[in-house]
């Protein structure tokens, strides 16, 4: 009775990949499995929040000004706890801590830096609605021996990073990430426990059919954005328009639906709230790792002016509009947004 292969584990890949790059030493191999570990704890945690004491707020608010979930800061401990040992890194940043999150000193230290979100979809978390993780990876660039890290080794424009991915805790359990070479998602198999190759080398559609934006903000809007999303919604039956409108609330799972079928996300800029000008996601935690995978499958993502990977960040929570996915929707939304 012929055995059906199992499909290839993420670690089989990371390996192949590895042995692709001579100068590889197997830190950032290592440093990938430790972080899929993470995800499976926090994973583990997901799929039964009903039954333990997880769900609701923990009352504090964090340096989002956002109301602290109990998973939040459970996923956001995960991932500390299991990264700060394992000797790759000289620093980390999360979205829900305000400052640099250093190694203890009885830790050995590496030159990979680790920015993640460690829960997105934060209004989703209790009712049961796809949430995730999202990581950026960069390596450190300054050589002075007698300091871990320089706030410029933070501070790096996406197009700098070595890999980057997410995580979706949803229907199932799905792993998307790149470093440099393609684009491929891996999905949990509870039973083996494994991330098993299921989305080979994925590519975005150039054009899409969907459009995901939070519509109720539309008040808030300049001129120039809600023209772009009457157009999304115009009817041209060529041009496959109206495209339907779809939104989760959480900017992982809006992602990777939109990466497979073909489709924009957009967080434009909006007035709602004069402290936050520039819209609501984080440039090095969300638009960044999200916007290496966009263009690694074939897609873009930019501000409305430029591609987000190419934008020098000058503070680690700092905000930026996004529009992301299909390629020619991206770039219509360029000609849109900046259209003066
Ligand atoms: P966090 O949950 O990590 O804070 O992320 C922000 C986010 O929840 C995105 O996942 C989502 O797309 C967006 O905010 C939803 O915002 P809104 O409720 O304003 O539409």
């Amino acid at each position: 009775m012929a055995i059906k292969r199992v499909s290839s584990t993420i670690t089989e890949h990371l390996l192949n990949e590895q042995r692709l790059n001579p100068e590889a030493t197997g830190a950032f191999t290592f440093l990938l499995n430790e972080l899929i570990v993470a995800a499976k704890v926090i994973n583990r945690e997901v799929n039964r929040a009903g039954l333990v004491d997880i769900l609701g707020a923990t009352g504090d608010v964090n340096v989002q000004d956002e109301q602290v979930q109990k998973l939040d800061l459970f996923a956001n401990r995960a991932i500390i706890e299991r990264m700060q040992h394992i000797g790759q890194l000289c620093c980390m940043v999360s979205e829900e801590d305000a400052n640099l999150i250093d190694i203890p000193v009885k830790y050995p230290k590496g030159d990979y830096i680790l920015l993640f979100d460690p829960l997105d979809g934060s209004s989703n978390i209790d009712v049961n609605v796809s949430i995730g993780t999202i990581f950026s990876i960069h390596r450190r660039q300054n050589k002075e021996d007698n300091v871990d890290y320089l706030l410029s080794d933070v501070l790096q424009p996406g197009y700098k990073q070595v890999a980057a991915g997410y995580f979706v805790y949803g229907s199932s359990t799905i792993m998307v990430y790149t470093s440099g070479n393609g684009v491929n998602g891996f999905t949990l198999d509870p039973g083996v426990g494994e991330f098993l190759l299921s989305h080979e080398n994925i590519r975005i559609p150039e054009y899409g059919s969907i459009y995901s934006v939070n519509e109720a903000n539309e008040a808030y809007w300049n001129k120039e954005t809600k023209a772009l999303i009457a157009y999304f919604k115009s009817i041209d039956r060529k041009a496959g328009r109206p495209y339907t409108s779809r939104y989760v609330g959480s900017l992982v799972a809006d992602f990777h639906r939109n990466l497979l079928k073909g489709g924009i996300y957009m967080y434009p800029s909006d007035l709602k709230e004069p402290k936050k000008p520039n819209g609501k996601l984080r440039l090095l935690v969300e638009a960044n790792p999200l916007a290496m995978i966009a263009e690694q499958a074939g897609g873009y993502a930019s501000d409305g002016f430029r591609s987000i990977l190419n934008i020098n960040p000058d503070a680690i929570h700092q905000r930026t509009p996004l529009f992301i996915g299909s390629k020619k929707d991206v770039e219509l939304a360029e000609q849109f947004i900046s259209r003066k």
